[in-house]
């Protein structure tokens, strides 16, 4: 599998962390380079990492990458979805989280003062509002037993919001900083931290 995405990617750090998990092999194609990105251009019209070439089939969007993998290499030692319309609310809310984190960056990117505007006062409204849902909806084994895609989704933003500076996760208490605790160590984890590369 060719894997286009950066090394700093929250995105494609889910898919880089399912591979390790589940024994799959990929060759990057950095695409925070000129050359990585022209070469993402030409197999994709979204513009958007991640994106797998497997074969002479191409794959967007982090999800679909995923569920290819697991579909292709098994589970491994994840949690495989027991109530797939659940975890597709999670990683839903926990993608609205990142997306409003995501837009901000690449907004203060461009020299504008997000704090002083309603869109950005909304963005950050809305990260809260999802916290504290996704917070409600942990229990002692994180949002079931073992490492699923919502715990590997949620550790991703948050490492993410935290390298960035995007969200201030230290004010996050309860449930979601023990599950980020939980799984800090994890070599698939670890070994994905984002880097500028
Ligand atoms: N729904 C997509 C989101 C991918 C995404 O937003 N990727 C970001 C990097 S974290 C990107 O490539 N952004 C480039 C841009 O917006 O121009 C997925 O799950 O793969």
């Amino acid at each position: 599998m060719k894997l286009y995405g950066t090394t700093t990617s929250p995105f494609v750090r889910r898919v880089r962390i399912v591979a390790a998990e589940v024994g799959a092999t990929f060759e990057m194609v950095n695409t925070a380079h000129d050359e990585g990105q022209a070469a993402l251009r030409a197999v994709s019209p979204i513009w958007k990492v991640p994106v797998a070439e497997v074969g002479d089939r191409v794959l967007y969007d982090s999800r679909v990458i995923i569920e290819w993998l697991t579909t292709f290499h098994g589970w491994g030692d994840l949690r495989a979805p027991s109530d797939r319309w659940r975890e597709a609310n999670l990683v839903n809310a926990i993608d609205g989280a990142l997306e409003s984190a995501i837009e901000l960056f690449y907004l203060r990117r461009e020299g504008i003062d997000v704090s002083g505007i309603p869109f950005g006062q909304r963005q950050v409204e809305r990260m809260d509002a999802i916290f504290a849902w996704l917070s409600s909806e942990l229990g002692q084994d994180g949002f079931g037993a073992g490492l699923g895609l919502p715990e590997i989704s949620l550790c991703a933003t948050l490492d993410w919001m935290d390298f960035r500076e995007t969200y201030p996760t230290a004010k996050l208490e309860g449930a979601i900083p023990a599950l980020r605790a939980a799984y800090r160590e994890r070599p698939s984890l670890v070994e994905t931290r984002p880097v500028v590369s």
